[in-house]
């Protein structure tokens, strides 16, 4: 039998597969808080700049009639891919005000990573088939360079408003705003939203955002996230955590409860873009955004508005609880939870910010970009630290051998492998990954996740998964992807290098950082080991972003160690690393 949420879990309702997130968002009969009720969907973090629900809804209106005007995107004709606008932008108020005028016109948004540098962008640009960009002023020139490569012409680069605060006093050099769009959207004529037309179930196939993974292997890949996997997740998570805001009603007395969340994390990320923002809002919840990590600003940010919510990844989580001196000068009382997700959280860490601050409850969610995030989570009334909590309502999982043999006892370690509505449809044009990843069990189409997990019963008695290492090759740096293969290949560009494998060591503060293992090329013998391990490590921090640098170091090796096949025995080289770390 294979493993579903616990009993506590009410019973999840129909998932809406004929409408696209947008109508989702702001048509009240799909069970969305209604809108006046609601406090402003996004507030800016450092100027205090708002819209009401309402007033969002028609910036979204008219934002989408000016674009149809601008790239000449028709929203009854014509498929999402002829209708790809790329966002790379640091986080905004009107980030999805921009998602959904492009979801109303029936195309779909690219989320770039606000990190990638030049080459990075060019990449997904190109993969993604983007018609258009929308920037910040602090990464314009970024933008200009692989928009030019792309031939994306410079009047299909468009910015975001953004407090100056944070664009270091740089003047927009004559590019469309995204306001002077909303402005110029209101004297057009409307017309319906493209999904007006849909058939049933065609919200499952149609692409609302394609945002990238390395999956389980390769470069990364561009995931087609369709419109009723984001409704899907956005409905579960908001049911997993129904008991919560129920007791949260009955503790203060009121028919009506929101709250403010923190918008910290990118909300090009998966975890950003459905955890903190559409399941927030979909519950009439507020979320106050801020575009960078400052330590003191949100500290500030959290105090001035009273976040109850936060949402962090486990560096940021280390960073507070090694800076008590600090964070005490901050009134953060206002704060009843503190989640983090998209790398393991451990024991240890949890229980010193609970020292801290004894009344938050720390939770914790294990998702991914290919289940369009929660698979499952920790809730107040069930928490157990190291563990990611409970499935959600519509998934059913499976923990599976190396053999593919299925194991149904608890505490035997397997690779965990997912069903729920929320799993995407595949990735963009990689029949391989998609062959290899998604697979046919008896009860329907399964994710491997290239996790490896143990489902064991919580002190509360409840069904919890613990993920308890990586198969695939995946590493993960403060919460960011790192495709070895993406370094290896780089790398194999260096003149000294005739052979290279990169993997993730652990690492305190970012959780595991990359190291490559170098086969010299022959000529290179005679420089020294020292000048040409920071040669290569200036190799990749030239061309890649910061992220990505090679913090593990760099060690010569003799030989790859490769199967018969030629496949790298990553895993290999990684416990052989362990062992040593462990001396
Ligand atoms: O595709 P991705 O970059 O996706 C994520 C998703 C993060 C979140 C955040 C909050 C949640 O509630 C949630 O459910 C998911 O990062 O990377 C997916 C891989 O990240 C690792 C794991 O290897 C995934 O395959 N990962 C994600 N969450 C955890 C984790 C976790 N809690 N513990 C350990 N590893």
């Amino acid at each position: 039998m294979p493993f579903t949420a616990p009993s506590w879990v009410p019973e999840l309702p129909p998932i809406p597969d004929s409408i696209s997130v947008e109508t989702f968002m702001f048509d009240e009969s799909y069970g969305r808080t209604a809108l006046s009720k609601s406090k402003a969907p996004f507030t800016d973090g450092a100027s205090g700049k708002t819209y009401s629900a309402l007033e969002v809804k028609k910036r979204v209106d008219h934002l989408s009639r000016a674009l149809s005007k601008e790239l000449g995107f028709k929203p009854d004709s014509g498929s999402e891919w002829d209708k790809v606008v790329a966002c790379f932008s640091l986080n905004t108020i009107d980030y999805l005000t921009l998602a959904w005028a492009v979801h109303r016109l029936g195309g779909l948004l690219t989320c770039v990573n606000a990190a990638y540098n030049a080459d990075e962008l060019e990449y997904q640009l190109k993969d993604s088939g983007a018609k258009a960009i929308f920037t910040c002023l602090p990464l314009l020139q970024t933008t200009m360079t692989a928009s030019k490569k792309v031939g994306i012409n410079k009047d299909k680069v468009f910015l975001m408003d953004m407090d100056k605060s944070f664009t270091g006093g740089a003047k927009n050099p004559g590019h469309k705003t995204l306001d002077e769009f909303v402005q110029a959207g209101a004297g057009l004529p409307s017309f319906e939203p493209a999904d007006k037309k849909w058939g049933p179930g065609e919200g499952t196939t149609r692409i609302a955002f394609l945002c990238y993974s390395s999956g389980t292997s390769g470069l990364p890949k561009g995931v087609m996230i369709a419109h009723s996997n984001v409704i899907a997740n956005t409905i579960q998570i908001c049911n997993h955590e129904s008991q919560d805001r129920a007791d949260m009603k009955k503790k203060l007395g009121v028919s009506e409860y929101t709250e403010y969340a923190l918008g910290l994390l990118p909300l090009s990320h998966i975890y950003g873009l459905v955890v903190v923002s559409h399941s927030r809002l979909y519950r009439g919840d507020g979320v106050i955004v801020l575009p960078k990590y400052d330590f003191k600003q949100l500290l500030q940010v959290i105090q001035d508005f009273k976040i109850v919510m936060l949402y962090l990844v486990p560096p940021m989580i280390i960073h507070l609880t090694k800076s008590r001196e600090i964070v005490k000068q901050y009134d953060l009382s206002s704060v009843r939870a503190c989640f983090t997700g998209a790398a393991p959280l451990g024991k240890e860490t949890a229980e010193d910010l609970l020292s801290i601050f004894p009344t938050w409850a720390v939770r914790q969610g294990y998702g991914l970009t290919e289940t369009c995030t929660v698979v499952c989570m920790t809730m107040t009334h069930d928490i157990w630290f190291g563990s990611s909590g409970s499935l959600l309502a519509g998934y059913t999982a499976r923990v599976i051998d190396p053999d593919g043999k299925e194991i149904t006892e608890y505490n035997v370690p397997g690779e965990l492998c997912v069903k729920s509505p929320s799993v995407v449809p595949g990735y963009l044009r990689n029949q391989k990954a998609n062959d290899e990843t998604f697979v046919q069990f008896d009860d329907g189409r399964y994710m491997k996740t290239g996790d490896e997990v143990i489902v064991a019963k919580s002190p509360q008695g409840y069904e919890h998964i613990t993920i308890t290492d990586r198969i695939k090759e995946l590493i993960k740096t403060k919460g960011h992807q790192v495709a070895p293969a993406e370094l290896e290949a780089h790398l194999l560009t260096h003149p000294a290098v005739n052979d290279v494998v990169v993997i993730g060591v652990p690492s305190e503060r970012e959780g595991e950082v990359p190291k490559a293992f170098v086969v010299k090329a022959p000529g290179s013998i005679e420089e020294s080991d020292a000048l040409l391990r920071r040669d290569i490590m200036k190799y990749v921090e030239k061309h890649k972003t910061d992220y990505k640098r090679l913090r593990g170091g760099v060690e010569f090796i003799d030989v790859v160690p490769k199967s018969p096949s030629g496949k790298i025995l990553r895993r290999l080289m990684r416990d052989k690393e362990r062992e040593k770390m462990k001396k």
